[in-house]
């Protein structure tokens, strides 16, 4: 399917969702966000493809919500429509693997949206920050919740506050990030990994992704419970009767998804 916002290219079994809006710095709009929902629904449904990356321009990862778009916005406006909950909703229901492959800014809604992909990889030209209150508003999309558990309360506080960027270096060193690249490198990078993952059982991985964002929502005894019910099931599957065969006769697995 077309989009007018989005990029998608599907090569091989990774699915790559670029935003593009650049003479906004692809700021998120209903418009934007309602076909990366789509675009994702698409993918998670697409059979040949195994992980998904979603990247933006080298400047902008996403600079925000579109602000020219709320701006004319009133309380009642944003309740009735209830403001980007279904879109991110669809993203964070998406149950395939999503990497955020992350160059230039990435501010409030845009350093959200990278939240709700699985893991986010930076280019040392990264910048993150929740500039929300500049606007006179809060975050919106996760940004005093996903990033307080991601970075924990003082430096939460700090940029939501503040309004402050982060550089990519101190973004992983506080945690938002799993690893920080050269920027002309950063899309072959997470190709690489998003390969990686690929290469993997499809039934272990929804299980392993569903088990970590567990970790989110429960109780440590509950999600210890949830993770070896989840173990236990994986024990079921023609998958795992191949993986440790694989290991024993020293060869790679073959994985078939049963
Ligand atoms: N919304 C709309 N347009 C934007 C946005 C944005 N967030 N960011 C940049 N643009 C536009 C600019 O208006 C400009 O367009 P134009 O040429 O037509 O004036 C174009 O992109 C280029 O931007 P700049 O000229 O400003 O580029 P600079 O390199 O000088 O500056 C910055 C780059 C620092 C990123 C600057 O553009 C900036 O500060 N942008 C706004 C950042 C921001 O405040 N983001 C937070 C937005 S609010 C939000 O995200 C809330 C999310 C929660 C939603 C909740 C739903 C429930």
């Amino acid at each position: 399917m077309a989009y007018e916002t989005i990029i998608v290219e599907v090569e091989d079994h990774v699915a790559t969702l670029k935003l593009n809006r650049p003479d906004a710095l692809n700021a998120l709009n209903s418009h934007l966000l309602g076909e990366l929902s789509q675009a994702l629904a698409e993918a998670d449904r697409n059979d040949k493809v195994r992980c998904i990356i979603i990247t933006g321009s080298q400047k902008a990862f996403a600079a925000g919500a579109d602000i020219k778009e709320m701006s004319e916005k009133s309380y009642v406006d944003m309740l009735m429509s209830d403001f980007f909950g279904s879109e991110s909703n669809a993203i964070t229901a998406t149950r395939k693997p999503i990497i955020a492959a992350v160059s230039g800014y990435a501010l409030g809604g845009g350093c959200e949206l990278a939240m709700m992909c699985d893991f986010i990889i930076a280019a040392d030209t990264a910048k993150f920050g929740q500039p929300e209150i500049n606007l006179g508003v809060i975050p919106g999309l996760g940004g005093t919740q996903r990033l307080t558990r991601f970075i924990g309360k003082s430096k939460a506080m700090d940029m939501v506050l503040t309004g402050r960027f982060m550089d990519a270096e101190e973004a992983e060193r506080s945690g938002l990030v799993s690893r920080v690249v050269p920027a002309k490198s950063l899309m072959e990078e997470a190709r690489a990994a998003a390969d990686k993952i690929a290469e993997k059982s499809m039934i272990s991985t929804v299980v392993a992704k569903e088990q970590v964002n567990v970790a989110y929502e429960m109780t440590l005894s509950q999600g210890l419970l949830s993770e070896r019910r989840a173990f236990h099931a994986l024990f079921n599957t023609e998958d795992q009767n191949e993986g440790m065969a694989a290991f024993m006769e020293k060869r790679s697995a073959q994985f078939r998804d049963r």
